[in-house]
């Protein structure tokens, strides 16, 4: 039996010194055409039917201006604590329409946990309202439903709150899979298709949201502060089939899932942190190690994806690049695969400005590349796990997407984890009416006047 080589053994076996280069290389290239043809073996297949994602009624829409009007009116921050979230905003690339809950902006606020569960239900069954009237699919159709939301907890939960509001079947499954930070979005698309492998002829739905309602943080410490700046309503209902109708084709067929997570290493366990500042607020600390693991994770899942995906010649390029670089005396910069000839849209976790800038720098990627990124971050802010499906929704309104082409979705967050998910559009989209984006879209791309990077980490004040 030949089992696939990994990176690592081909990197170990070209790192032996008796080989001569060139015979390490031969066998290289030999063992990497085997293993893409090995590689090619098929099971169930698995489609997405059509995704919507929730755009807020306008009332809820929150300039800088008012966002910093209704903190300064709870009378719970320092005169320090304002002025430093009005310089994060300005820096924040967000724009002057992102949507925050309705509790946040009547006065007083009021975040107590009716308003937080009505705040769900808005965002969840509006999403899902549009997605079982847009794809025509019958609520007794869905054998899976997967809810994941990052900080938000009410029993019952989230997926039994959509089971109880669609009356479905007794024999559904269903899934929430809670504090899993940005990228649990796309793992639900992951655990999705795991569970459609093994259920035939069925439909799963997958919901992303975040609950806000409760998520403001109402102490003065810096590095907690962060998270109140660009953290945004939004939500995403995604419709996943192994059975698609003969009538209607499926949107897009999902290629491959990669998931990667750190969560082994302490400071990556850490880096993103729920608890308790000195005087007993809640909130979510950002550490500085931040940048260092989140390029760890990152790096082990685009290995692994370009395992998957790149062209043989690209492969070859990389470790070529690898032995060079392990034998060479001087610095030689390590090759950065180009993904841009094997993708034709890359869609990133918009996370913040900081996260956007360094994805780009590490991917090599051109600003128009990051243009969906970017767009859904000015328009919808920083909506965790959602976020990836405004940026497609994005481009499927801009009537980018052709039949085709390769998506690449990539989401990372909290744990910390990095996943990817790869689709194919099994056809060209048109403009459509419930898109959050269509009618607006003209208006985009709008000009981000280069605005200077803020840091991602302050330390915590004690001054306080
Ligand atoms: C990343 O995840 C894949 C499975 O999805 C795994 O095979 C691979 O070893 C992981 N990479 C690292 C560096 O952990
Ligand atoms: C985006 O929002 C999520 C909410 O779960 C938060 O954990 C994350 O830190 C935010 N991103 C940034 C860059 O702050
Ligand atoms: C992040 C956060 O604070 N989420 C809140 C959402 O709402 C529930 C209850 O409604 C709270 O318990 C959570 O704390
Ligand atoms: C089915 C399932 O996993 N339900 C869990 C969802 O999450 C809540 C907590 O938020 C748990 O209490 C449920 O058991």
């Amino acid at each position: 039996m030949l089992t696939t080589p990994t990176l690592h053994d081909i990197v170990e076996f070209t790192n032996n010194p008796n080989l001569t280069s060139f015979a390490s290389l031969l066998c290289l290239i030999l063992i990497l055409l085997l293993s893409n043809i090995f590689k090619k073996n098929s099971s169930c297949k698995v489609f997405l039917v059509d995704f919507t994602c929730y755009k807020s009624p306008s009332t809820q829409i929150c300039s800088s201006e008012m966002f910093l009007d209704r903190i300064r009116h709870c009378g719970k921050f320092s005169e320090a604590s304002l002025e430093f979230m009005q310089a994060i905003l300005e820096k924040s690339g967000l724009g002057q329409s992102t949507y925050l809950p309705e509790s946040f902006l009547r006065k007083p606020m009021n975040p107590c946990l009716k308003n937080a569960r009505r705040e769900a239900e808005m965002v969840m069954f509006g999403a899902v309202d549009d997605l079982l009237a847009k794809t025509g699919v019958e609520c007794k159709d869905i054998g899976i439903v997967i809810v994941n939301y990052c900080v938000f907890n009410v029993v019952p939960s989230l997926s039994d709150m959509i089971v109880n509001r669609y009356k479905l079947g007794e024999d559904t499954v269903c899934y929430n899979l809670s504090g899993m930070g940005c990228s649990a979005g796309l793992i639900a698309i992951g655990l999705a298709k795991q569970l459609l492998q093994v259920r035939h002829k069925s439909h799963a739905l997958v919901v992303s949201t975040e609950n806000i309602t409760q998520h403001g943080y109402f102490g003065d410490d810096r590095s907690k502060l962060l998270t109140n700046c660009i953290f945004r309503v939004g939500g995403a209902a995604i419709l996943l089939t192994n059975r698609p109708s003969v009538s209607k084709v499926p949107k897009y067929q999902l290629i491959h899932t990669v998931h990667n997570h750190t969560a082994a290493s302490d400071r990556s366990y850490n880096c993103i942190f729920q608890d308790e500042d000195h005087q007993g607020q809640m909130g979510v600390t950002i550490t500085k190690d931040l940048m260092v693991v989140a390029c760890k994770t990152i790096e082990a899942n685009i290995i692994t994806l370009g395992r998957l995906v790149l062209p043989i010649q690209e492969q070859i390029l990389y470790v070529t690049n690898y032995i060079i670089r392990c034998f060479a005396l001087t610095k030689v910069d390590p090759y950065v695969p180009n993904f841009k000839n094997t993708f034709d849209h890359i869609i990133t976790h918009v996370g913040g400005k900081p996260v956007l800038d360094e994805v780009k720098r590490n991917l090599d990627l051109t600003e128009s590349d990051m243009e969906a990124s970017r767009m859904t971050l000015y328009r919808f802010g920083n909506t965790s796990s959602s976020s990836v499906w405004y940026g497609l929704a994005y481009m499927e309104a801009k009537g980018r997407i052709k039949r085709g082409d390769r998506v690449w979705q990539i989401a990372f967050g909290s744990g910390f984890k990095c996943s990817s998910v790869i689709w194919r559009a099994m056809k060209t989209v048109d403009r459509e009416k419930n898109n959050p984006w269509s009618d607006e879209v003209d208006e985009f791309p709008v000009d981000l006047e280069i605005l200077e990077s803020f840091p991602y980490h302050f330390e915590a004040s004690k001054n306080v």
